[in-house]
């Protein structure tokens, strides 16, 4: 495996340094943030990321994410002239030696949660999900914390409007349209497709989510079975499923997940959960399993720790800070040498 850091480019208010300067660390995971979703990346700008990193020692070889473009999702006629745009994307980050991209297929929305700091009693805080207070949203006018306001009240009631023509199914057929149209840049260029599964796994707002868990991905592999469209294992996303094993997931695709995700949750009511530090023992994954299924299938990807805390006085980006992420690399550097090891 080899470990890796998400960096938020030069507006992250953490240096390349300190991510170098975390044990183990062979490169970051980050993106071109300055292009509308749908827009070319031109190579110039990519390859100026990549310095960047490689002044610093680090490594550029996934993206997260490269953003597909809602009218995709919706199959626009516009998708044709967006997926050549993708497909241009591709073919870029593969000239500038980028292996893995990860990306998402969730209508409107990314991850959700109420609430970004919840405070535990040790004075560290998350990001947490309560899904009655996320009931009582209005979609239409929606002020949730950390969700990107890309639109305007206005266009995002349009979209809202246009979504209600598609099922699970018409989303599904657009992914699989979607992924048809960019497997040959993947071919030449051998970058592999990581989608990463919908945050929390269920519909919201009425909006069809379809990358949930074990039958998402059987799905995905029938549909699309070229080997570079895979996944990205997020723990925390799909364990806030409880109807996901993960370790059965981490052995059954393990040749499948080219990137992943590893982060804790502790659940709360049914659907409710707070995310806490990586070990085992802060919540309820047991990430010693999950991280011994991927070794003992022969997982060979990439790997990051996932949201962290906020901790000792840190203010950081939720999710995003320094500290606790660093504290969940160097757990999980300790868990893939120990379970290497005992191979
Ligand atoms: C949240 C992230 C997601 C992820 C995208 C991938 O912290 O894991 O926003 O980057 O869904 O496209």
């Amino acid at each position: 495996m080899k470990m890796t850091f998400r960096w938020y480019g030069e507006q992250d208010s953490i240096p390349l340094r300190y991510i170098k300067q975390i044990p183990n660390m062979s490169g970051v995971v980050t993106a071109v943030y300055d292009v509308p979703v749908g827009g070319v990346w031109e190579l110039d700008k990519i390859l100026k990321l990549k310095e960047l990193c490689e002044n610093e020692g680090l490594e550029m070889q996934v993206i997260e994410s490269v953003p597909v473009h809602e009218y995709i999702k919706l199959g626009k006629p516009s998708r044709d002239e967006l997926i050549a745009n993708y497909t241009r994307n591709i073919r870029n980050l593969g000239k500038a030696g980028v292996k893995c991209i990860c990306y998402n297929f969730m209508p409107v929305f990314d991850w959700l949660r109420t609430d970004l700091k919840t405070k535990a009693k040790d004075g560290s805080n998350s990001l947490s999900y309560n899904h009655a207070q996320l009931l009582k949203c209005d979609p239409k006018n929606l002020h949730l914390p950390g969700w990107d306001e890309s639109y305007s009240t206005q266009q995002l009631n349009s979209l809202l409007e246009e979504y209600k023509g598609i099922s699970h199914e018409k989303l599904f057929e657009n992914l699989v349209y979607f992924l048809n149209g960019i497997m040959p840049a993947c071919d030449d260029t051998g970058i592999n497709m990581a989608i990463h599964p919908d945050d929390p796994p269920w519909d919201m707002f009425g909006l069809p989510r379809i990358i949930t868990g074990a039958d998402s991905y059987d799905k995905m592999i029938e549909a699309v079975p070229d080997k570079h469209n895979g996944f990205t294992f997020c723990t925390g996303s799909l364990g806030a499923g409880r109807f996901n094993d993960l370790p059965a997931i981490a052995k059954k695709y393990a040749d499948r997940i080219y990137f992943a995700h590893i982060r804790q949750l502790k659940y709360g009511g049914e659907k409710d959960f707070t995310e806490a530090g990586h070990l085992t023992s802060a919540g309820d994954l047991d990430i010693y399993a999950i991280i011994k299924a991927l070794v003992k299938a022969g997982f060979d990807g990439y790997v990051r720790p996932d949201h962290g805390r906020n901790i000792w006085g840190e203010d950081g980006k939720p999710g995003y800070g320094l500290y606790d992420r660093a504290l969940g690399a160097a757990y999980l550097n300790g868990l893939f040498e120990a379970i290497e090891k005992e191979k």
